[in-house]
């Protein structure tokens, strides 16, 4: 463990411990890197408050949010670990641990979002969820995120030879550096509380996101061209910590379980909503949106596929998905 991850885990602790101070045993700690309002965690609090009607009051929630629990990263440790029992959190930071959440990370693996909720929604979503399981974890549910498109502060990006040689940051995954390798830009990892302050003084060029987090995190304000290559749908993951599950009696975890599903209808009803707020928002906020034709990104990002997806498991997967009407 480096000292930064150790100083991150103590830090978690001393915020969980203030947390818990004022209440009771049975609240479960949630994390999410996104601000209070933000869709994930309104929804997060609505599967709290279902699981508290039905235990009146005995099991709750308390979503720790705008990352006051670390980044994505490190929180999947401190999940395992059982010092934080809920995250909410993309596929994309599970992809190098979980080798099937790379499957609906994939760019335009999907033909919509109707075909991606289809997806999640069912056995092949629940095939991907049991994968969680080797990890200490258990897969709950999966939310939206949208598309994904990306955007940098030096011009529209209508090809990919439009992004040769920009600094893209990219998620903490190979794949998705592999992503913005293919289209010949420079690919830089980076949490997603850093981005602000890497555009602004030029460290990057560029990243990709989708609206409500463009909106969410300024980004708009110091990275003006949107250019919307929707290349990717990866979905957002409620995983919960297998230790903290574990304590749980069985009628306990159902209502979790049960909790956690439900809430994806919440999500999805504020999700909607707020990817068209978030929209408008940016484009009065002076940001300049481009549609892109998608057929010479998705040749460009083809190599991808062949290196990611070459385990006869992973081929399967990506053959169940595209067969999903
Ligand atoms: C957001 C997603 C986050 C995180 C972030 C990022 O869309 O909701 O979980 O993955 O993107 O780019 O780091």
């Amino acid at each position: 463990m480096t000292i930064r991850r150790l100083f991150s885990l103590i830090a978690a602790a001393a915020a969980l411990a203030i947390g818990t101070a004022s209440a009771s045993a049975q609240t479960l700690r949630s994390t999410d890197i996104h601000p209070t309002d933000y869709p994930t965690v309104e929804a997060v609090r609505h599967m709290g408050t279902l699981m508290e009607q039905r235990t009146n009051g005995r099991l709750k929630i308390q979503v720790f949010h705008s990352g006051q629990l670390g980044n994505e990263k490190d929180t999947i440790e401190q999940t395992r670990f059982g010092v934080i029992d809920i995250n909410r959190i993309n596929m994309a930071p599970f992809n190098n641990l979980i080798p099937a959440t790379n499957v609906p990370s994939l760019p335009f693996i999907f033909r919509s979002v109707a075909h991606m909720r289809t997806v999640m929604d069912g056995p092949i979503g629940d095939s991907i969820l049991k994968e969680f399981d080797k990890h200490d974890l258990v897969g709950l549910a999966f939310y939206d995120s949208g598309s994904r498109s990306f955007y940098n502060s030096k011009r529209p990006i209508n090809t990919p030879a439009d992004m040769r040689g920009m600094k893209i940051r990219v998620q903490q995954s190979d794949m998705f550096v592999a992503l913005v390798s293919a289209l010949g830009a420079n690919a830089t990892p980076m949490a997603f509380g850093e981005v602000y302050s890497a555009l602004q003084t030029g460290v990057i060029d560029g990243a990709e996101n989708n609206w409500p987090s463009f909106e969410s995190t300024k980004h708009f304000e110091v990275s003006k061209f949107y250019s919307m290559t929707e290349h990717s749908l990866s979905p957002e993951v409620l995983v919960m910590s297998k230790r903290s599950f574990d304590k749980l009696s069985a009628a306990d975890q159902a209502i979790v379980r049960a909790a956690a599903r439900e809430s994806v209808a919440k999500m999805r009803e504020l999700w909607d909503a707020r990817e068209k707020a978030s929209e408008a928002k940016v484009r009065a906020g002076g940001a300049v949106i481009n549609t892109v034709e998608k057929q010479p990104f998705i040749d460009a990002m083809k190599p991808v596929y062949d290196r990611f997806v070459t385990d006869p498991a992973l081929k399967d997967l990506v053959a169940r998905i595209q067969a999903v009407k």
